[in-house]
């Protein structure tokens, strides 16, 4: 089959989400043309079958905002055109599942048929999208895309709550990619980051508001004053001011260590021995699943989608959003012997393998099959 795929191109996980899919699609055969503004951060090399459109953005000077949805739809437009696709996903509703309508009306008006499929991630729905600026928009969207899928129940049920819509949601959830094997130089690296004994805890995301990573200073300047250990944070964004005066505040700079943005996450985790995601809401919490698939528990707020994730007592702990003082003492509970520690890295892996591409893939390509029944 010809796949579109929509996507934000940077450090986001429905990024990565469209882009490790495409992939994996390409992988079994599918022909996958990316379309976005930049290469996919997690795209590689070339690869069979996976090619990649750029939509130009212009820059005259009258727009005072430059017009990417139409950019981006007249791109969707000339790729289905003239590469013949068979159908469009998106990834995140804004703006890509109105770029998808418009365009699917323009080919219409050709006599070109397109389905497209909307998956929704969580800020599209959760904080942005239930924006009284968006939500008719999105309300539309999510009614005219031919199928819709949204990465956990609890994505589900808010999308239902929020927006005016009656139409089907599958539920497919995030997954892991292939490229998240353990190397097998993790120890020799984690020796540059930590002295032997302590401990590392780390927290991966775009520094944005709604990932309360002040809160993760917090709970690691709680854990530190009882075990010695080291935070590593990986990734950038608006609060990485304000986290970095927290860490000069709380005196604990020798054992902060601020990586910035990274490509390979995995390569962080895996010498890590607890992640932490106090986030405020997560739809699902990739982040955490990639921790656990390199055997890492999670201290976690018990928010959103991650309770369908990480399993409270089993493959780490959840707490009420902005409990630091339970979630640093979680933290100590799984940190506190090597017995225990153990144990719930085991349990973080084998919760991991639930969510393998093997079994995820299957359920994106029936969707695709229903829609597309020539090419099953
Ligand atoms: O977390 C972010 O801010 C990025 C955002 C995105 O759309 O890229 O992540 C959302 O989608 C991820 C992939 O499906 C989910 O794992 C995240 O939980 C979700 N973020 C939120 O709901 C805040």
């Amino acid at each position: 089959m010809k796949i579109g795929i929509v996507l934000y191109p940077t450090f986001g996980g429905s990024g990565v989400v469209g882009t490790e899919l495409g992939k994996a699609l390409a992988k079994k055969g599918h022909e996958i043309h990316f379309i976005t503004y930049s290469q996919p951060v997690r795209l590689g090399s070339f690869r069979e079958n996976i090619f990649y459109h750029e939509v130009a953005v212009s820059d005259y000077p009258l727009f005072e905002y430059q017009p990417y949805e139409t950019e981006l739809t007249s791109k969707m437009v000339d790729v289905v055109k003239y590469e013949k696709l068979d159908l469009l996903h998106v990834h995140y509703a804004i703006p890509h599942a109105s770029a998808a309508f418009m365009a699917k009306q323009i080919l219409q008006s050709q006599g070109i048929s397109i389905p497209y499929i909307t998956t929704l991630h969580g800020t599209d729905i959760t904080l942005v999208g239930k924006d009284p600026s968006f939500e008719p928009v999105i309300t539309f969207c999510i009614n005219q895309s031919d199928a819709v899928t949204a990465v956990s129940e609890s994505l589900k049920k808010d999308t239902y709550a929020h927006f005016n819509t009656t139409r089907e949601i599958h539920v497919i959830p995030n997954f892991i990619a292939p490229n998240m094997e353990p190397s097998d130089i993790s120890s020799e690296v984690r020796r540059k980051y930590a002295c032997d004994g302590e401990k590392i805890l780390c927290h991966v995301s775009n520094f944005r508001k709604v990932k309360r990573v002040e809160d993760v200073v917090r709970i690691f300047s709680e854990v530190n004053k009882e075990l010695k250990s080291k935070l590593i944070l990986a990734g950038d964004g608006p609060e990485r001011y304000s986290v970095e005066k927290l860490v000069r505040d709380l005196g604990i700079c020798d054992r902060v260590i601020f990586l910035g943005k990274v490509r390979d996450t995995a390569h962080v985790l895996e010498i890590a021995d607890l992640f932490l995601l106090p986030s405020e809401t997560e739809s699902f919490g990739l982040a955490a699943l990639e921790a656990m698939a390199v055997s890492v528990p999670v201290i976690s707020s018990n928010t959103g989608g991650i309770p369908e994730v990480n399993i409270h007592g089993v493959t780490g702990y959840l707490s009420n959003v902005g409990d630091v003082e339970d979630m640093a003492k979680n933290a100590l509970k799984i940190l506190k012997d090597d017995e225990t520690l153990n144990t719930f890295k085991v349990n973080a892996l084998k919760r991991a393998h639930d969510f393998d591409l093997e079994k995820i893939l299957p359920m994106y390509e029936k969707i695709y099959f229903d829609l597309v029944p020539d090419k099953a």
